[in-house]
């Protein structure tokens, strides 16, 4: 498994290193989509899934840790493409980490490239990567008052994934609510209920994702 050691790019704006990525990858026809979470809501459990269901697309995975490989082996191990990205300690990935991991990986012959960025709630929030669309999960066991907690990271996401469904008869968790206290942040979020175990409702997030893709391309 190839691994990569990266700091924090120091250029004068993490937003212009941004806007050259998504200038890039729109030139390849790639969506890069970055994925936040807390750590353990389920990111390489979904990403896993969607490899799986969405073929013949191409998926590329950058994984995003302070440590380890075991996540970018789950990933290649299903066939995809993947890399494992060390972040030296650093709670996010910005723009020119991530433009060096794309680089390093070859995305030009993927369809779609994920991030699984580094797990928390709060700094991949404040740091655009790059990425075509941000999506979040938020997992039943974690509790349906998350939004209140941490609104930024539900701000910014165009689709927030609430996972582990499964569950919900084991977690006192308000599906209404908490879908009611999203909306209030973000009118425009896709919002996503699904089990990444079961497979349930996994296809919307899939057609959504489709969907995203081809206006993409369009847009290059
Ligand atoms: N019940 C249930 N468990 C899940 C689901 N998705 C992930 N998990 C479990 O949650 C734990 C963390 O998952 P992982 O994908 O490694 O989370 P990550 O740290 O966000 O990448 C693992 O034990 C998974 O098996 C789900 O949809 N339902
Ligand atoms: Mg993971």
């Amino acid at each position: 498994m190839k691994i990569i050691e990266l700091g924090a790019t120091v250029t004068a704006s993490n937003d212009a290193d941004a806007q050259a990525l998504r200038e890039q990858l729109k030139a390849q026809g790639v969506l890069l989509v970055n994925v936040m979470s807390a750590a353990g809501s389920g990111k390489t459990t979904l990403l896993s899934r969607i490899i799986r269901d969405i073929a013949p697309l191409k998926v590329g995975v950058l994984e995003a840790d302070l440590a380890s490989s075991v996540d970018a082996e789950r990933i290649a191990a299903l066939g995809a493409k993947a890399i494992q990205v060390h972040t030296d300690g650093m709670c996010h990935m910005d723009a020119g980490m991530t433009a060096a991991a794309v680089n390093e990986l070859g995305a030009g012959d993927c369809d779609l490239l994920f991030l699984e960025n580094v797990g928390n709630l709060i700094c991949p929030a404040e740091y655009d990567t790059g990425a075509g669309k941000n999506i979040m999960l938020l997992s039943v066991p974690e509790g349906d008052d998350k939004p209140l907690k941490y609104p930024l990271m539900f701000q910014k996401s165009d689709a927030v994934v609430i996972t582990k469904t499964d569950a919900l008869g084991y977690f006192p968790f308000d599906m209404e609510r908490c879908i009611e206290r999203i909306r209030r942040l973000n009118p425009e979020a896709k919002i996503f209920p699904v089990s990444a175990k079961t497979g349930d409702n996994m296809e919307t997030l899939e057609n959504w994702l489709h969907e995203a893709l081809d206006e993409w391309r369009k847009q290059a």
